[in-house]
Order: C-alpha cells, then structure tokens, then sequence
C-alpha cells in the first residue's frame, strides 16, 4: 500500500480558519477554556469531524471524541491535543494535534483507506489550566486521574464553576468519561521550546514530560499609608511576593540540571500606587524531568517562603493546583515514531518535553507518544508563535504513519 500524503495546504488553512476564532487584534488567539470562543471553536471543529464521516461525542466534562471507523471493531487509535489556548496564545499550541487528526482522516478518506482499528481524534477540555487549574484537565478526568466532581466543582479566579460554563456553552456532554477504551495515543504538537530549531533539526521524538508542581501562595499583610508607615513597621504582603519570586529564579539556578521555576502569576490588593499592599496571591511553577529534584525544590520554596512571611510578620497559606509527576512514554510507541521518522528521511532527535501535555495523561491507561516539530524562536504562549508550513506538514506526515502502524498491527 502506497502510503497518502498530507495535503499540507489544507491543513494550514484549518489552522488559519480555527484561528480567527478568538483572534486577538495584531495575532495571536484568546480562546480560554469554555470561554464563547472555545464554544465556537469546538462548533467548527465537530462540523468539520462529521463533515468527515467521523462518529461524534461529547462527555460529562467536555471532551469531544471523534471516531473514524476501521474495517473491525476494536479499540481505536486515539490522535488528538486541545483548542483551548491562554490568554496570549498562538494558532499552533494543541490546535496543531487535533487539526493534524483531522488531516489524517481527511487524506486516508481521499485514498480510500480504512485501517484495521478505528481512528479516533479527541479534543481535550481545559488542556491550558489558565483559567481553571490543573492543566490537562478533560484528559485527567478522562483517565480516572480526577473524580468528575472535583473537576466540576472548580472555580476560576471569579468563582465561576466549571460546570456552570459548560453548561452555559452546552459542552456537558451525556457520554460517559473515559469512554471509547482506548487502543495507543500518538501526540503530535509544536516544541514551544528552542532545541529542534536550535539543532536545526526537523523532528522531535517525544520520550517522556517533566514533572510539574503548581502552588498558589497566598500572603496576607496589614494595608497602611504609604507615605506614613515607618519601613520597620510594615507588613507589606507584595514584599513577600518579590522575594519568593526572587529565591525561585536563585533555587533554579543553584539546583542547576533541567530545574525551571516561574512566577506568573501576582495578583496585589488593593493594587493602589500609594497603599501597602494588604494582600498578594501568587503562583510558583515548578518543573523538572527528574522527581527527586523537584520534590526538593518544592521542599526549598515551601520552607524559604514561611521564613519570608514570618520575618514581615504576614500570614503565608497555600494551596497546590497541579502536581503530576514527570511521565515516560511507551518505548515501542516511541520506537514507532523514530521508525517512521527515519523512514521519511527526516533529521530528529530523542528528547523530553518541558510542557505539558494530555498524552501524559493518556499515558497512564494505554501506551502513547508525542511528536514534536520545531517552533521558530522556541517561543510558544506568545502570539508569536510561529512554526514553518515545511516542519507542519512534515509532522503530519509522521503522524499519519504511525496511527496507520498502530491502527494496521496485527498484534
Ligand atoms: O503548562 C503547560 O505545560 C501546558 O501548556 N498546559
Ligand atoms: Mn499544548
Ligand atoms: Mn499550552
């Protein structure tokens, strides 16, 4: 059998076309998860799934599966990523995955091909976290890694549930979760990173994601004039803020290895040029490939950040938003990448990812995989994240070759 080719065009043109859902002025998309962008997007894509023949459902925490049948009725071979982006988002982060799905399906559709397992594309809820943590939360909840309720009753930054906006976007599906088993998950998304480009390589064979630690701080100080409290009788919660932002950048550098640490989000009340801030809530992302380091990491932050606090003399709690430990994918499913990789001649590398992603999530009930083609700049959560249509098509390509392995396998 002759394997089809990618039409490369018209999978830059989907990404085009969900783009301009959500579009921020000057580029970039804001499509946060089950924001009305979001609602949209995932309008546009089922329609294009069922313009595709594809079977179509929804879950009880949004997910949304699309099957492609095969020739029997076995578990299929699952692609997919997320459409839900951050608040500066690019057209590629997840978009990539579930378009490049879609491709997949269209082209094998074109050359009249039906794999022996049916072909499935999910698009996973909340992947992002921005808004409601943790990350990977539609995947989590799909592999039994979070109770629907828990998942249900989250709150975003304005107390709004996420089943609330579900529902206010009619994405509370009636299919049960983690529903259809299974068979393999084969991940394909842009690096967001700059060693593929760095290396000047093509491909990226995915072996594994780091671990992540997310904790929210939350500090609460005494609100004073600005212009009339003493320094040494202040207890300014924005300092305790500055300085844990500070020690984590210093632990990063000290732990040395792949340890990352990042403070992104602070949030100061009340916010006012001429107040001594009452309180400061603020998160600390840590990440590395290794659990043991990141454990002392966290160990380090927790014990420096109560030091802080009690030296300002403020009230320090804390609360974790996500914690996954770092994941190994499956060696032959990797294997099968770096396989077909060679096959179509590309240059590639094995590496790890720093992001998250859902197929670490995937990973933990059937064996899975990611492939990964370079972002220009290493930037991603950017609106200029940019990836080249050559690296785009090229991936699919992999793609579609191992899913149609996996789907064909006589094992
Ligand atoms: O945070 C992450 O790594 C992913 O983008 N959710
Ligand atoms: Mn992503
Ligand atoms: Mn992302």
């Amino acid at each position: 059998m002759t394997v089809p080719q990618i039409n490369g065009p018209r999978l830059l043109t989907s990404l085009h076309v969900l783009g301009q859902i959500g579009a921020l002025p000057g580029g970039g998309v804001n499509r946060l998860a089950l924001t009305d962008a979001d609602r949209q997007g995932r309008d546009w894509t089922m329609a294009r799934m069922r313009e595709l023949g594809m079977r179509v459902k929804v879950d009880a925490i949004g997910n949304i599966v699309g099957t492609f049948p095969g020739s029997e009725e076995l578990p299929p071979v699952m692609m997919g990523s997320h459409i839900d982006t951050v608040r500066t988002g690019g057209l590629y982060d997840g978009n990539y995955g579930v378009l490049s799905g879609l491709e997949v399906i269209a082209t094998l559709r074109e050359a009249g091909i039906q794999p022996r397992r049916p072909l499935a594309v999910a698009v996973f809820t909340n992947e992002e976290g921005a808004r409601f943590q943790p990350d990977m939360m539609g995947s989590l909840v799909y592999v039994g890694g979070l109770a629907l309720h828990d998942a249900l009753t989250t709150c975003d930054a304005d107390g709004v549930t996420v089943q609330a906006e579900l529902q206010r976007i009619g994405y509370q599906g009636s299919a049960p979760v983690g529903a259809p088993l299974v068979d393999s998950y084969v991940e394909l998304h842009i690096e967001q990173g700059p060693v593929l480009e760095q290396m000047g390589l093509q491909i990226g064979v995915v072996e594994g994601v780091q671990g992540i630690s997310w904790t929210e701080f939350s500090v609460e100080g005494q609100s004073n004039h600005a212009g009339t409290t003493p320094m040494a009788l202040r207890h300014d919660a924005a300092l305790v803020a500055a300085q844990v932002t500070v020690f984590v950048r210093e632990l990063s550098q000290r732990l040395g290895g792949r340890q990352l640490a990042t403070v992104g989000a602070v949030r100061l009340s009340p916010n006012l040029v001429n107040v001594i801030a009452q309180q400061a809530v603020f998160t600390v992302d840590l990440r590395n490939t290794n659990s043991a380091a990141l454990a002392q990491a966290e160990s380090e932050l927790h014990t420096y950040a109560q030091h802080a606090a009690q030296a300002e003399g403020v009230h320090i709690s804390h609360r974790t938003l996500a914690r996954f430990e770092p994941v190994a994918f499956d060696p032959e499913v990797v294997n099968l990448v770096e396989q077909q990789t060679q096959a179509l001649g590309a240059s590639y590398q094995r590496m790890p990812s720093g992001a998250g992603h859902d197929a670490q999530m995937l990973a933990r009930i059937c064996p899975s995989a990611m492939i990964f083609v370079p972002s220009v700049g290493g930037l991603s959560h950017n609106v200029r994240e940019h990836t080249e249509p050559a690296d785009l098509q090229r991936g699919a390509q992999v793609l579609l070759q191992v899913v149609l392995a996996l789907a064909n396998r006589s094992f």
